[in-house]
């Protein structure tokens, strides 16, 4: 019995001296034995913050994912919407809109792990939209407080806060020109809601889009020449895109469903959206010409997952 024991105890004890080299050993025997081991910031695939409700949750949580659909990672918890994340240029930040201390939404920031949340605007009415700009300094957003939605733009921690438009029309969804000389923005001043670009100081207003429908929610391509944007123009909303000066103007969804809120890949290579297309809104994506339109949520009836935005 006594040597039973012993022996019992000397196997165990062999194996855990040699479990670590054992293990080493394994390392260093496969494919790409010191891989683990190094920085691969490099080689990282590009991450997508979305926006979805989770099951017996009240509200919107902000999440992120990596771009093929893995790895999906709640960052959000409280009870009050967290909707519209935008990342920072360099990926380390995201700011959202969330009504968890007025009520009604305002712009916060938090780390891109969801911790160090912090509140950036405080006004009456409520502010949305948030945009960071190419370099990091400032984000655009849209706000309530002057009496009418109008496009912003403020610090990246929240100070100086200016208004760029000045107009009772509706303005919204501003998106930064790659190089940060431009904002192209939504807005019906002109009796619907078409696409316009100005200078980033509010002047030099162009309209790029004139129909009788709706256009909505530009993105600028990272090569700065193209912006998608959404349209109902074709009867429902679609995904449209067109060259930076308004020149040809095409479809690149065409369904029945609504696809929405298109965010380029950080190559331009690829365009994420929102589509109904399974019932729930689910997040897709797509080849720049609208080819190669696959779902990157799961495929299940109780997923759900809007807001797209593709960060670095
Ligand atoms: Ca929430
Ligand atoms: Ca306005
Ligand atoms: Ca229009």
């Amino acid at each position: 019995m006594r040597r039973t024991v012993t022996v019992t105890l000397g196997v165990v004890l062999l194996l855990l001296l040699f479990a670590p080299f054992s293990d080493f050993s394994l390392g260093v025997q496969g494919d790409e034995p010191f891989q683990v081991h190094l920085p691969v910031v490099a080689n990282r695939p590009s991450r997508i913050a979305f926006v979805s409700v989770p099951p017996y949750a009240p509200t919107a949580e902000i999440y992120v994912m990596y771009a093929d659909g893995t790895e999906v990672t709640r960052l959000t918890h409280h009870w009050a919407a967290d909707e519209a994340p935008a990342w920072s240029p360099d990926g380390r930040r995201i700011a959202f809109v969330s009504g968890r201390d007025e009520g009604y939404g305002q712009i916060y920031v938090m780390n891109a792990d969801g911790s160090a949340v912090t509140h950036l605007t405080y006004a009456l009415m409520g502010d949305a939209a948030p945009a960071w700009s190419p370099d990091g300094r400032e984000i655009a957003f849209v706000s309530h407080r002057d009496g009418n939605s109008e496009i912003y733009v403020m610090n990246a921690d929240g100070a100086r806060q200016t208004r760029l438009t000045n107009n009772p029309a509706w303005d919204d969804y501003p998106a930064w020109s790659v190089d940060g000389r431009r904002i192209a923005f939504m807005s019906d001043r002109d009796g619907n809601a078409e696409i316009y670009i100005m200078n980033a100081d509010g002047a030099g207003v162009t309209r790029l889009t004139n129909n009788r429908a709706g256009d909505y929610d530009p993105a600028w391509s990272p090569d700065g020449r193209k912006i998608a944007f959404v349209s109902d123009r074709d009867g429902n909303r679609q995904i449209y895109v067109m060259n930076a000066d308004g020149m040809e103007q095409s479809n690149l969804t065409n369904n029945q469903s609504l696809d929405q809120d298109p965010a380029w890949s950080p190559d331009g290579r690829r365009i994420a959206f929102t589509s109904d297309r399974d019932f729930l809104p689910t997040i897709y994506a797509m080849n720049a010409d609208g080819t190669g339109q696959t779902r990157l949520t799961p495929n299940d009836p109780f997923d759900n997952g809007s807001m797209p935005a593709w960060g670095p």
